[in-house]
């Protein structure tokens, strides 16, 4: 499977009937920074989500559109604590509604933990939260250019203590490694 185009479509902060317009959805959620926008890019081949070095970038959930037949939902970050516009308190609520809500058809979440940083406390909580809710997700580790050898097996030694077996799919957007192996899960 490939992607061969991608688009716009909008960003909205609130329930939109968008979400329920029958078009399967991927969805991306992980703490501010931690690469969504970036992966989202790298998997389109294109930079049609902003990304920055500020964490916060992303305030919306913004929409994409992939291969005419698939969104790619890019959702805020979580566990930014001075986030400016929109406050805090509202964009966990916006990510909840998104993520929690059985009414979308949310074919797959790709859930982002940074490997050179490890499963925050907020990231345990996530992950406990997709589990709980019976989500169909992959957890997808980041920025793995940033470790050596040695760092990058300690980093999956210490993430599994968290998830056992769940699939991990390790990759760099920066050095474009991983992502076959992440088109497969979301387009397979
Ligand atoms: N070294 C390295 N840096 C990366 C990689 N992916 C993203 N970054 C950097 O991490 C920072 C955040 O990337 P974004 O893609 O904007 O992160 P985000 O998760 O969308 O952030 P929010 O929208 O704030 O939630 C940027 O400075 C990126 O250049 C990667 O694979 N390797
Ligand atoms: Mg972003």
């Amino acid at each position: 499977m490939k992607i061969n185009s991608v688009k716009f479509l909008k960003g909205i902060v609130e329930d939109d009937a968008i979400l329920t317009d029958g078009v399967p959805q991927v969805a991306f959620i992980g703490r501010s920074n931690v690469g969504k926008s970036s992966l989202i890019n790298a998997l389109t081949h294109s930079t049609v989500s902003r990304t920055s070095s500020l964490p916060g970038s992303t305030q919306e959930i913004n929409i994409f559109l992939v291969n005419s037949n698939l969104y790619f939902v890019d959702l805020p970050g979580y566990g930014y604590a001075q986030a400016s516009g929109r406050g805090k308190e509202k964009i966990y609520d916006l990510i909840d509604s998104y993520l929690f809500n059985t009414n979308f058809d949310q074919k797959k979440v790709v859930f982002i933990v940074d490997a050179s940083v490890g499963m925050t406390d907020k990231d345990i909580a996530m992950y406990q939260e997709l589990v709980n809710q019976h989500k169909d997700f992959v957890i997808a580790l980041s920025k793995i250019d940033k470790l050596n050898q040695s760092q990058y097996h300690n980093s999956i030694k210490e993430i599994k203590k968290t998830v056992g077996e769940h699939k991990l799919l390790p990759f760099s957007s920066k050095e474009k490694k991983g992502l076959k192996e992440i088109i497969n899960e979301v387009l397979g």
